[in-house]
């Protein structure tokens, strides 16, 4: 079953790279090496690019097989997926440190079932007849936009390769996708299974490598698409490269300081626990994340007590170990990345209650850490910290607290909490994000879009929204002798 080698993957096919070099993938739960990876550069990227290019070809047989038929060779992929489920969930924990228990029933059947979702739109996105003016009959087609360069975080390493493939396979676009450096192996085991499911040559090619094989991926002026989800700084760089080459169209899922509003008539242990996986989940390694928990002042001390009190039993540890919630950072330069802003938090003034410093010294663990008296311009409130770091701050006014919400570059989600409708619906539609929860945090689906406002990106992800970002329209104006109605 396991055939797959840690090499590039062009044409279906293992590739060793042009340049002959190799990076290692490290174990973050451990800090020792897994594997040696074939490295892509530009050299490799444009060789997928032609590969992707002359499958997207006119005539071709991806451009000429039935749209159900995408959907079934999706849905292919998807039973394979769920075949090697466990292997593929060890694979990346292994390599990314996310406890096992999340890696199988988030990541690994998170993909499933978006991959399924996508292909049920493979011969249901359809275009229109429209009744223009004159003696014309008039249509659209939804067609798919060419080829695709795809890059993707390490954070959830097999789900981003899900959200990206899923939507262009499905409207019948070829893609090229870079991993990220950290986690290329699940990608790589995907890979394979593609080539088993039976999408033909050059369809999907997946090339590890490092930014720079990134950046020649947005550079080339073959590809038609970019998708990218990483960091707000990258993402501006693709925004800038995109333009400048060729005109690619660009999706962009960034960065965030997302505001939690927790207010007074809460029930406050559910409140306190839903604020703690909205920043915890994922070692804190999420761009949606509930970085900035915003507390009314009636209930702000006894909520930053039990928040302490409830980060305090959060178990760290060996990530395959079934009760573990919290397994390492995925790497060294993020772990003290995280570190470096929590002594930022000290020097700031807020108050530091628990955590505050590496977990162990083995591999790349942060203790849960949680400060109060956390205010607007401290850099913990304005950075993201991508790390298992809560942040509490105090509010008193609803028209006072939307301004502070929305004090922030960012807008990728945001959550309230309370039972008071007005007082909800007021928030909700003041709060500039692309997400809003009510009650409940994390929640995504492959029916509801997901994506941001300001410097958290553009466009969206999944549901129709998602499909639409991957297909071009065609407008077809055909004379006809009369018209009738
Ligand atoms: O991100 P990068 P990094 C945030 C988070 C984290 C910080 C840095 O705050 O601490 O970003 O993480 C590729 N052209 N997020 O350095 O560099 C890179 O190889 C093209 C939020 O890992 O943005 C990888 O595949 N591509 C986030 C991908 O971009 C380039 C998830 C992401 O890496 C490139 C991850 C270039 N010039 C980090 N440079 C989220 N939104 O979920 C790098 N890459």
């Amino acid at each position: 079953m396991y055939q797959y080698v840690p090499h590039i993957f062009i044409n279906n096919e293992w590739l060793k790279s042009k340049t002959g070099s190799t990076f290692e993938t490290i174990n973050p739960a451990t800090g020792t090496v897994i594997t040696e990876i074939q490295q892509g550069s530009k050299q490799d990227i444009d060789l997928a690019v032609e590969a992707a290019v002359e499958a997207f070809k006119f005539g071709s047989v991806w451009r000429r097989i039935d749209a159900s038929e995408r959907g079934r060779l999706l849905n292919k992929l998807a039973d394979l997926i769920e075949r090697d489920a466990p292997y593929i969930a060890s694979l990346e924990t292994l390599d990314n440190g996310k406890p096992y228990r999340d890696s199988y029933s988030i990541d690994v059947l998170g993909s499933i079932k978006v991959l399924r979702y996508m292909a049920g739109w493979s011969d249901k996105n359809h275009g229109r007849t429209i009744p223009m003016d004159g003696p014309y009959f008039c249509y659209t087609r939804h067609e798919p936009v060419g080829v695709c360069g795809q890059i993707i975080p390490w954070n959830f390493p097999l789900l981003m390769m899900a959200w990206k493939i899923g939507p262009a396979l499905t409207t019948g676009n070829t893609v090229v996708l870079k991993p990220a450096e950290q986690t290329p192996l699940t990608a790589l085991y995907v890979a394979q299974l593609i080539k088993e499911a039976g999408f033909p040559p050059g369809v999907v090619n997946v090339v590890p490598g490092f930014g720079d094989a990134g950046a020649a991926l947005v550079e080339n002026t073959k590809v038609d698409k970019v998708a990218f989800t990483g960091s707000t700084e990258v993402g501006k760089k693709i925004q800038e490269a995109s333009g400048k080459f060729n005109l690619k169209r660009t999706t962009l899922e960034l960065g965030g300081k997302s505001p939690n509003i927790i207010l007074a008539d809460v029930d406050i242990e559910k409140a306190v626990e839903a604020a703690h996986f909205g920043v915890f989940f994922n070692q804190g390694q999420v761009c949606c994340a509930g970085s900035r928990t915003f507390v009314e002042d009636s209930i702000y001390d006894e909520f930053v007590e039990r928040s302490v009190e409830r980060a305090k039993k959060r178990r760290v540890g060996n990530p395959f170990h079934s009760e573990t919630e919290q397994g390492p950072q995925v790497d060294e330069t993020q772990m003290n990345k995280i570190l470096s802003l929590i002594k930022d938090g000290v020097n700031d003034g807020a108050k530091l209650l628990v955590g505050g410093e590496r977990h162990g010294n083995e591999g790349y663990f942060v203790k849960p850490t949680v400060f109060a008296d956390v205010e607007d311009h401290h850099i913990i409130a304005k950075e993201e910290i991508f790390g298992p770091v809560q942040q509490l701050l105090r509010f008193k006014d609803l028209d006072e607290l939307i301004e502070r919400a929305n004090n922030t570059n960012y807008g990728l989600a945001s959550a309230i909490f309370s039972r008071d409708i007005d007082k909800i619906n007021y928030l909700v539609q003041g709060i500039k994000a692309g997400t809003v929860w009510v009650n409940t945090y994390n929640v995504l689906s492959p029916q509801s879009p997901f994506g941001g406002y300001k410097d958290s990106g553009h466009g969206r992800e999944m549901g129709q929204y998602g499909i639409n970002q991957y297909t071009e329209v065609k407008c077809v104006i055909t004379a006809i002798p009369q018209k009738n109605s």
